[in-house]
């Protein structure tokens, strides 16, 4: 079982456009596409397509909250929210046709102390059945800036394996703990180092420091190159084959899915690579975020390389 944390979940609204985006004026959306939003539950969807089971949890509220446990109902992903008195926020992904995809992504309502503590006095109950856990995306207004480590902490004193994509100050507070994995892509690495990366080299050195600091494996998600993987074994690159994008959004969470079902299989690190980039590069063909066609995937995966560096 995996369980996938949202704290700051989302109804994420696609909008597609027939239209090149003019700024100033009436836009007409050709198509909507309402799905359960923020990182985690993109995850979660992708758990589920890969076959293992998950359960959702985090904070949800508000009409939109309602909304986005009947979305998950029609998914048929299972959950454990937290229900607080904020409302639930949404994110905006405009694809169009001359710019691809460009999302506005609300803040999210406040959480309280409160609301916090009692969700910190359920968590370990609600990963009581998990062999991992995954922890993703922002975190809501009103949480202390240690929030994920205090999570990671639970999850590993109950001796299970915990992901953690998030960026900025929670991302560096959370290495603290650390977590089983981590996932920064290139942007998240060079405001965790306040550098700038300039080479593929410079992303193997810094995903190496983080190994360093105890993290048994370190992911550095590449885009269309795939991803970088550091751990006991060695460093790896997992490159896709080259595919017609249709929507990048969630391939980071797509990745985070597919890894979180290679460590509760106990998969190979180059198989867990090779699996997870595969998956990644199948959400990149789906217009919707966080799901993917196993078939592609199994096609994309048979010409995925594992490079040992
Ligand atoms: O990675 C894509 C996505 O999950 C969108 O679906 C949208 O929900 C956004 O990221 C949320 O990001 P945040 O970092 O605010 O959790």
């Amino acid at each position: 079982m995996i369980t996938t944390v949202t704290l700051n979940a989302s109804i994420d609204k696609a909008y597609h456009m027939t239209q090149k985006i003019e700024n100033g004026t009436v836009m007409r959306v050709a198509e909507t596409h309402n799905s359960a939003g923020g990182k985690g539950l993109n995850v979660a969807r992708v758990v589920k397509l890969c076959g293992s089971d998950t359960k959702a949890a985090g904070f949800v509220g508000g009409y939109n909250g309602q909304y986005l446990e009947s979305l998950l109902d029609a998914d048929g992903i299972s959950y454990e929210f937290e229900h607080i008195n904020g409302e639930t926020r949404s994110c905006i992904n405009i694809l169009d046709p001359g710019y691809g995809s460009t999302e506005y992504l609300e803040g999210g309502c406040e959480v309280t102390a409160e609301e916090e503590t009692s969700f910190l006095e359920r968590f370990p109950g609600i990963i009581r059945n998990s062999d991992v856990v995954t922890i993703s995306g922002s975190a809501p207004r009103g949480m202390g800036r240690d929030i994920y480590q205090k999570m990671i902490r639970i999850v590993k004193k109950l001796g299970r394996k915990v992901i953690l994509d998030t960026s900025g100050e929670y991302l560096k507070r959370g290495l603290e703990s650390l977590p089983t994995m981590v996932k920064p892509n290139k942007d998240e690495i060079e405001m965790l180092f306040d550098i700038k990366v300039r080479s593929q080299e410079d992303v193997i050195g810094y995903a190496q420091k983080i190994y360093e600091k105890g993290i048994p494996y370190v992911v550095i998600s590449l885009g269309g190159e795939g991803a970088l993987l550091v751990c006991k074994k060695g460093i790896y690159q997992g490159k896709p084959p080259r595919i017609e994008v249709v929507n990048t959004v969630g391939c980071g969470d797509s990745m985070v899915g597919a890894f979180a079902v290679a460590l509760e299989r106990n998969m190979e690190p180059e198989d867990a690579l090779k699996f997870a980039v595969a998956v990644a590069s199948a959400n990149a063909l789906s217009s919707n975020t966080g799901t993917f066609d196993p078939a592609k995937r199994d096609e994309i995966s048979q010409n995925v390389k594992i490079i040992k560096l």
